[in-house]
């Protein structure tokens, strides 16, 4: 089924080829891997080959740094493509586009010099550790400790939901380096390299879905960083975590949108060929209202996903808001269609021979994180405010 990406939305020609010769590659190499990494839950080291060998972890760099230098358009794009196949290994590049963020926005010359490459290649994989046991939705409330000491910083702390645990190279780590003033104006931006003394990796989460990429909790234990691994200003990290989520969100929204394209063309397939009453299920007028609605619901996600990459690209003002809006729309539209396209499958949408139920735990998560959908409302409402 052809996805809608024509021209108008601005993509070059060779842009297009480059999603086609992507969407080939999801179609014969990530989706027939789906189902096992759901079952097993390991990281898929092969399809990390697979991505770096075709330069997918370069599409959220500059070509300076050694990227594709493609834009938020083309990022996006490409993680629907491999979100329809399997949303797991969509998550590799959109965790590291969520990781390099900070760096691209407010690191040095010199540490985007030392890191970003890395990371475009593939080489080194990124987390980006902001949340907390006790502060996922309210990171303003962190506990994690960042003290001041001769050529440096000492962190101590515990992180929690961080994607890429235990696989990421780097974490770029948020911690109080200053506890007398107001929560949020405290805030420190780290990167904290995985070889570091003192830091390791909790127990990892057993997660309802998304089950290819792990999750746990970072714990610092008197972590030395130099003062060179600082992103950007001592006492502004909560503004680099925010302005790091007011982009990474379109990420998780062109994740839920390719969840739900995914699930609509498996859907539509499996109507085609199931036969009910004498005839294929998609002659009977309550599933052609159904695979219409999740039809129509998608492109409308797809539209406002975007609209929203146009304006981060561009740096719009707003393009905070939209991106806030096009995640909200999209993974509630991929809860809602993932929903139905089990209902369509019936009794076989509930088990794991087929995918629809694990598209519904995958899009489950992206109502979640990078900011709940009642959190994205927050952003919205205020900003309307
Ligand atoms: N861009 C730049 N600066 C921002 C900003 C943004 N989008 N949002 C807030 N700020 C600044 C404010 O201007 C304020 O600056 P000053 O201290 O200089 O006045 C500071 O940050 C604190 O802002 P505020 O008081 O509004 O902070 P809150 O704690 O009330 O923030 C929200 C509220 C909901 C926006 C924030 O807590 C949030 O985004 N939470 C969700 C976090 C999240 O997505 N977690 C998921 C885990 S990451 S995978």
């Amino acid at each position: 089924m052809a996805v809608e990406t024509t021209p108008q939305y601005g993509l070059t020609q060779e842009q297009l080829d480059f999603l086609e010769v992507i969407r080939q590659m999801v179609v014969e190499k990530v989706t027939p891997r789906a189902a096992e990494i759901d079952q097993t839950g390991e990281y898929p080291e092969d399809i990390r080959k697979l991505f770096a060998d075709h330069d997918l972890f370069g599409l959220p760099f500059d070509e300076q740094y050694g990227g594709t230098g493609t834009g938020d358009l083309m990022l996006c794009a490409a993680i629907e493509e491999i979100a329809k196949g399997c949303a797991s290994s969509s998550l590799m590049i959109s965790g590291q586009d969520l990781s390099a963020l900070p760096i691209k926005l407010f690191g040095s010359d010199e540490l985007k010099d030392r890191i970003l490459p890395k990371m475009a290649s593939g080489e080194w994989i990124g987390a980006f550790a902001l949340s907390e046991p006790e502060a996922g939705s309210d990171p303003g409330s962190m506990r994690t400790r960042a003290t001041r000491v001769d050529g440096g910083w000492v962190l101590n702390g515990a992180k929690n939901w961080i994607t890429n645990s235990g696989v990421a190279d780097l974490y770029v780590t948020f911690a109080v380096s200053d506890p007398d003033v107001k929560y949020s104006r405290g805030i420190t931006a780290f990167v904290v390299t995985a070889d570091s003394d003192g830091f390791r990796i909790d127990a990892l989460e057993n997660k309802m879905g998304m089950k290819g990429s792990p999750t746990g909790q970072p714990v610092y234990e008197d972590v030395f960083v130099p003062d060179e691994n600082v992103i950007g200003e001592v006492g502004k990290g909560f503004m680099v975590a925010m302005q790091t989520l007011d982009r990474s969100r379109l990420g998780i929204g062109a994740q839920a949108l390719g969840i739900a394209q995914g699930a609509t063309d498996y859907a539509v397939e499996y109507a085609k060929e199931r036969i009910a009453f004498g005839k294929p299920i998609n002659q009977l007028q309550g599933i052609q209202f159904k695979l219409a609605d999740m039809e129509t619901k998608t492109a409308a996600a797809r539209e406002l996903l975007y609209r929203a990459a146009s304006k981060v690209q561009a740096g719009d003002p707003d393009l905070g808001k939209y991106s806030a809006m096009a995640k909200l729309f999209a993974s509630d539209v991929a809860m809602e269609v993932t929903t139905e396209a089990v209902q369509v499958l019936g009794g076989y949408g509930y088990v794991k021979e087929y995918p629809v139920e694990r598209m519904m735990r995958d899009a489950k998560l992206t109502q979640i994180y990078e900011g709940t959908n009642e959190i994205q409302r927050v952003v919205i409402a205020r900003s309307l405010a």
